[in-house]
């Protein structure tokens, strides 16, 4: 035993004090610089007390870590594609797939008022209408040349290629996504040709955020990449020692959310093994169970899939499969959830993402970059749905429903995966890009990637003020807003 600890017995012993072994488990953990002072005062607030035996709580009020009494930490799963996952084959699977999207997306944008004036695609090509009508439909492609645009839009009754001519009307339209829904007003031009003229989001209307009660916080964080030789181990570890410390946040803390990528995975791209330190799956996880038993039991861990996790890499993921890691499904504090999931943290609805589609949506829409995950987040909820391009780098599964269409409002949306963290704010909505603890990879600096890692994001979730650390000393890392 430390000279300190047995300093600490005799001291209580000589005064007529006994020390729960519990208490004295805390105690040995404590700077040993610290036991001397704590121990003094302990006995004399007990000795006041008429006491004598040294608890567990009595250190724990002591040193701040007691329990914040009256902290609600309720979770609700609202949404989880786990069980759903009911894929169906060949072209069937796609044309359930799509039609489900249409439906969904029909539905969200019926109460509008022009919905009352939509008319089917088939309908409209036939009829050469005198007024303008609106029609809904899927955006099939999108072309710019010269002065004009053109948008292909299809319904189940058929498809039309509309064209713009109004400048700002061609910004809209380039910001829209392959594969997307959208509502067009539209008319018969002279020569016969459909004009758009006005183009709809389903968007998201205005509403009332849902608020805890009780001042409990959130944490937000993904990207581990656990296993990689680039994940920022000491100092994640550093933050997770500093979850059960007596700051007065750290003791509100009572979930801590994973939106994916907690490992770096086996075979995710070519030659991946030269940049692993553990070369199995079963190894990463079990790295990843050693810093999950680290965090107080009192705290929440919801965990959701990203690309580098094992299941399928499709969208939408079910939960890391138990068999990998029986561990994480064992512990009464963890959750598992798949890709996307909403849960309902003290009535708190938050939409968790990884964010796979960004790659695909950088890549085509003009004006948008790596480096401002938030603006494309906040596309995403304007076209009410989290991966809508359709057939490239972000595989998408034949589901027969259509599980990535946003369509419970949620009042924070949670993403990761392009590893910069960022925050912002749409329609009421708090935006959280939980960026990462991988330090720069060889493929990122190559392609000009230049990620932020080591910043920890905490949620007020009564007040949705955020709260955040950096624990990445190498650079003055900034969380963008
Ligand atoms: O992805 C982190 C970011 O890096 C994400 O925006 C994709 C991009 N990335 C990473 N590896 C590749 C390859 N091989 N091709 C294209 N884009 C890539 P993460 O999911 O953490 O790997
Ligand atoms: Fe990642
Ligand atoms: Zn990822």
């Amino acid at each position: 035993m430390k000279k300190e600890l047995s300093f600490v017995l005799n001291y209580a012993l000589n005064k007529g004090f006994q020390i729960h072994p519990n208490a004295f488990k805390i105690l040995e953990n404590v700077d040993v610089e610290k036991l001397e002072k704590i121990i003094r005062e302990v006995v004399r607030e007990k000795t006041r007390q008429k006491l004598f035996q040294i608890n567990q709580g009595d250190i724990e009020t002591y040193l701040g870590i007691k329990d914040e009494p009256g902290l609600q930490s309720e979770i609700r799963i609202l949404f989880d594609p786990t069980n759903k996952i009911t894929t169906g084959e060949g072209v069937k699977g796609y044309n359930a797939l799509f039609s489900s999207r249409f439906n969904k997306l029909k539905q969200i944008i019926s109460n509008r008022p022009e919905s009352k004036l939509v008319r089917s695609i088939a309908f409209v090509k036939t009829s050469k209408l005198k007024e303008d009508v609106y029609v809904v439909g899927l955006v099939t492609s999108r072309n710019s040349e010269r002065s004009i645009t053109k948008l292909l839009l299809e319904d189940p009754s058929g498809s039309f290629e509309g064209i713009i001519f109004d400048v700002e009307l061609q910004k809209t339209a380039g910001a829209l996504l392959i594969d997307q829904f959208v509502m067009a007003r539209v008319s018969f031009g002279k020569n016969s040709g459909i004009i758009i003229k006005d183009l709809i989001m389903p968007d998201i209307p205005d509403q009332i955020t849902n608020k805890s009660e009780t001042e409990v916080y959130a944490a937000f964080l993904s990207d581990l990449h656990i296993g990689s030789k680039y994940f920022m181990e000491t100092e994640f570890e550093e933050f997770v020692l500093w979850l059960s410390s007596t700051d007065p946040v750290a003791r509100k803390i009572r979930f801590v959310l994973i939106g994916g990528d907690l490992v770096d995975g086996v075979g995710i791209y070519p030659n991946q093994n030269k940049e692993l330190v553990c070369q199995t799956i079963e190894e990463q996880l079990k790295k990843v169970n050693d810093l999950i038993e680290k965090i107080p039991k009192n705290v929440k861990i919801i965990i959701m899939p990203g690309n580098h996790d094992p299941g399928r890499r499709a969208l939408p993921q079910p939960a890391i499969p138990k068999k990998y890691n029986s561990n994480l499904w064992d512990k009464e504090n963890v959750v598992m959830v798949g890709n996307p999931s909403i849960v309902s943290l003290n009535g708190v609805k938050v939409m968790m993402f990884h964010g796979q589609s960004i790659d695909d949506i950088v890549k085509t829409t003009p004006g948008l970059s790596y480096d401002k995950p938030i603006d494309v987040m906040k596309h995403l909820l304007r076209a009410r749905h989290l991966s809508p391009i359709y057939g490239s780098q972000t595989p998408i599964a034949p589901e027969m429903e259509d599980l990535l269409v946003i369509e419970d409002v949620p009042d924070i949306f949670h993403v990761g995966h392009v590893h910069r963290a960022q925050l912002g704010m749409y329609k009421g909505i708090l935006l959280v890009n939980s960026g990462s603890w991988q330090k720069q990879t060889p493929f990122q600096a190559s392609v000009g990637m230049t990620p932020n890692p080591g910043l920890a994001i905490m949620v007020n979730l009564k007040t949705f003020q955020v709260y955040h650390q950096n624990y990445n000393l190498n650079s003055d890392n900034i969380l963008q807003s």
